[in-house]
């Protein structure tokens, strides 16, 4: 696959993977094999045979660690795989599903991780190595399967602590390193991670293995396998199939699916989902039905499973099929002759021109003009800061929900002051606000100055943000370098035009600066241009110095040309700063961000910076107003500054007509309306005040409960 802009992309898996799994998928429907933890139940172990030799005198029960019986059992396991090769499988997956240091901890088996993923790769490739020399004709392939860990990264088990994390980021990344370690020395053909549940953890495990892969000449191609936890089809995170996607297309997938939870029928919705929007092969290997909720057990038997996946293929959705839980060889055996015969589903072409980001929703950027939030950055707004500085995060999360409910599209989150330890407040609140799903659906840009603030907010998000920002400031090297950490874990980043000689003031500069970013980034570090957002400086007019008076104008020039030169990249700016000579002067600065806005969005700006609650419309500045604020930021006249203020000071000897914000808006209801819209919305900052007036006023508390509650 190469990029739109001609070049293949560093790390593209698909130029070096096996040719012969590549030109299979094209011809046909592979498959996948069946449940190996239901095949070792089958086998009735005990104790003593978990344990085995090797383990013998071990000091933990080792019972129920399937794992182990790669080290201690490994003929059982090879004869499982065997028969599954024999049922028609052509992949099939190691047994190493929970062989992380984080599951094993469990069994205090946590330093034996390499070992029992290299073992578990060397009886699968063993097995496929006997059965495709006694079948000349196949070809079969080994998946390194990696578990989702029994840690979540990106929500608290405690619900009275909901910025509380049972793992991090970094503990993620080194539990999956180490099992690609030992998966690809036993020599697998695939990575899976699968039945993921949590894209952060995903991430880290993504993350992990483009490490791995880093400086090597060759990549092994990855499967990604995620499970829904019910028919709302999201993750147990919250995020939905096509936010998930947006987070992790980066890594190229050899193919993207769905396994366990929920039975064949009930994963077809999802599986369209996904076969409508991933342009890679797709994959599905559900469960034998959904478990029976007392013994455990799955139902659906071979005919039923393969008539399920049979109808999705017939729909043109699938690439691969197989089982998960409950599937047994026989479950596998039907599976292949019902869908041996149907052609593949023909993979998506690669769409150039959107911009994917997301939170717990994706929002992809193709042509209408995207607003972020500026409020929640201490150094944008005195009353975020204040809150930060007295630790009110909760009432802080308040600012953020506020600017969505005002139109923000994205959040603009900063916590850069002297009084602020930067980077524990943004891994709080960035903890804090993935709580709140009225919240968390909008994608964060992650703004600070100082690097490592940056990489600790990466490794909080499990959506798809933006960086804000890097530039050549610090040369090229470091820029080309952040560019990739930023990409490898899946983030767009905004580059500010800002070289080693400072920051860009004029039209020539801000264009040569970001084409030759623009270059250096696409041909060099391997960004996929849709990711990145040139920012040409939003710089303040109307200051009285000579040399601002064609800022404005300049940054509209060198929108278009960037655009021109620069194909499918994004241009965007920090609206406010434009009116920075106009402090305290709120009816100037609106109109003036208003007629920025009006000529940069014509010139091509894709994302502005602003202040959601209080922007106004370009039409409906009166129009003398209107003429004298052009006259301004145009630069169409020598005098124009001096006119605007002259103007304006008129303007001030009238009352403010100050617009309330829907935000407020609320709070002027009846108190139980207001309770109602509290509880709906999470918010807590006035619960105690409200709910004591409706008790006031329906004289017994079970009112208030019965009632709004
Ligand atoms: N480019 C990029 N990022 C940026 C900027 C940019 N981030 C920060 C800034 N510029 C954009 N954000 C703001 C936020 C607030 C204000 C200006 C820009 C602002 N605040 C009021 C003031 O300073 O007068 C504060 C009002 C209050 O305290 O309530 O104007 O250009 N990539």
């Amino acid at each position: 696959r190469k990029g739109a802009w001609g070049k293949p992309l560093l790390g593209d898996q698909k130029q070096f993977s096996p040719t012969s799994l590549t030109s299979l998928l094209k011809q046909k429907i592979l498959f996948l094999d069946g449940a190996m933890g239901t095949s070792i139940q089958g086998r009735e172990l005990g104790e003593e045979d978990f344990r085995g030799e090797v383990f013998r005198e071990f000091s933990k029960s080792l019972k129920g660690n399937n794992d182990v019986l790669c080290l201690t059992q490994p003929d059982l396991i090879k004869s499982i795989h065997l028969e599954f090769l024999e049922a028609g499988a052509d992949i099939i997956e190691t047994n190493s599903f929970n062989s992380n240091r984080i599951s094993q901890a469990e069994y205090g088996l946590a330093d034996r991780i390499f070992e029992l993923n290299r073992e578990a790769a060397r009886i699968a490739r063993a097995a496929v190595e006997a059965f495709c020399k006694k079948n000349p004709g196949r070809e079969c392939f080994v998946a390194g399967s990696m578990g989702p860990t029994s840690k979540m990264a990106s929500l608290s088990p405690d619900v009275s602590d909901p910025a509380f994390r049972s793992i991090t980021f970094d503990e993620l990344t080194e539990a999956y390193y180490e099992q690609v370690c030992g998966l690809v020395e036993g020599g697998v053909d695939i990575l899976l991670p699968e039945t993921v549940f949590d894209t952060l953890n995903l991430k880290a495990a993504l993350c992990a293995i483009d490490r791995f892969f880093e400086g090597k000449k060759d990549r092994l191609p990855l499967m990604v396998s995620v499970t829904v936890s019910d028919k709302s089809g999201r993750l147990l995170t919250g995020q939905s199939l096509s936010a998930l996607w947006n987070s992790i297309r980066h890594a190229k997938p050899l193919s993207i699916g769905l396994n366990c939870a929920l039975g064949a029928k009930e994963m077809r919705p999802f599986i369209r989902e996904l076969a409508s929007i991933a342009d890679c092969y797709v994959h599905c290997y559900p469960n034998a039905g959904l478990p029976d909720s007392l013994s455990h057990t799955y139902h659906e038997g071979p005919e039923v499973v393969a008539d399920a996946l049979a109808e999705m293929a017939r729909e043109g959705l699938l690439n691969i099929a197989g089982g998960c839980c409950g599937t047994t060889p026989a479950h596998i055996k039907k599976i292949v002759s019902s869908l041996k015969d149907i052609p593949p589903r023909r993979c998506n072409e690669n769409s150039c021109g959107i911009t994917r980001l997301s939170g717990l929703d994706p929002l992809n950027i193709e042509k209408s003009f995207i607003m972020i939030g500026e409020r929640t950055n201490v150094a944008g707004s005195r009353q975020f800061r204040q809150l930060i500085i007295d630790n009110k995060f909760e009432e802080a999360v308040e600012v953020a929900r506020q600017q969505i409910e005002n139109g923000a599209n994205i959040l603009d989150i900063n916590f850069d002051d002297g009084l602020l330890d930067a980077k524990s407040c943004m891994v709080h609140f960035l903890n804090l606000i993935a709580s709140h799903p009225d919240i968390a659906k909008v994608p964060v840009m992650i703004d600070s100055s100082q690097w490592e603030v940056v990489l600790a907010g990466l490794k909080c998000v499990q959506g798809k943000s933006i960086v804000n920002s890097i530039s050549l400031k610090e040369g090229e090297a470091v820029f080309c370098e952040r560019a990739r950490v930023i990409q490898q874990h899946g983030a767009a980043m905004v580059v500010m035009a800002f070289d080693e000689n400072g920051q860009a003031d004029t039209y020539e500069r801000k264009v040569s600066i970001c084409t030759r970013a623009y270059k250096l980034l696409t041909e060099k570090a391997g960004i996929d241009p849709s990711d990145i957002f040139f920012d040409p400086n939003v710089l303040a007019i109307g200051t009285g110095l000579e040399e601002h008076k064609n800022y404005a104008i300049d940054f509209f020039r060198a929108i278009r040309t960037i655009k021109e030169q620069c194909p499918e990249v994004r241009c965007s700016g920090g609206i406010s700063n434009v009116s920075f000579a106009f402090r305290g002067n709120t009816s100037v600065r609106q109109a003036m961000h208003a007629v920025f806005l009006h000529h940069a969005i014509q010139a091509g700006l894709d994302m502005g910076i602003v202040n959601t609650g209080m922007l106004e419309t370009y039409e409906k500045i009166p129009p003398v107003f209107l003429e004298k604020m052009e006259d301004v930021v145009l630069n169409r006249r020598q005098d124009a500054t001096e006119q605007l203020l002259t103007y304006a000071e008129s303007l001030e000897a009238s009352p403010d007509k100050c617009r309330e914000s829907k935000a407020q808006i609320w709070r002027q209801q009846e108190v139980n309306e207001r309770l109602k819209y509290a509880l709906i919305k999470g918010i807590d900052i006035h619960i105690q005040k409200d709910v004591e007036e409706a008790r006031l006023q329906s004289r017994y508390p079970l009112n208030v409960i019965t009632g709004p509650l």
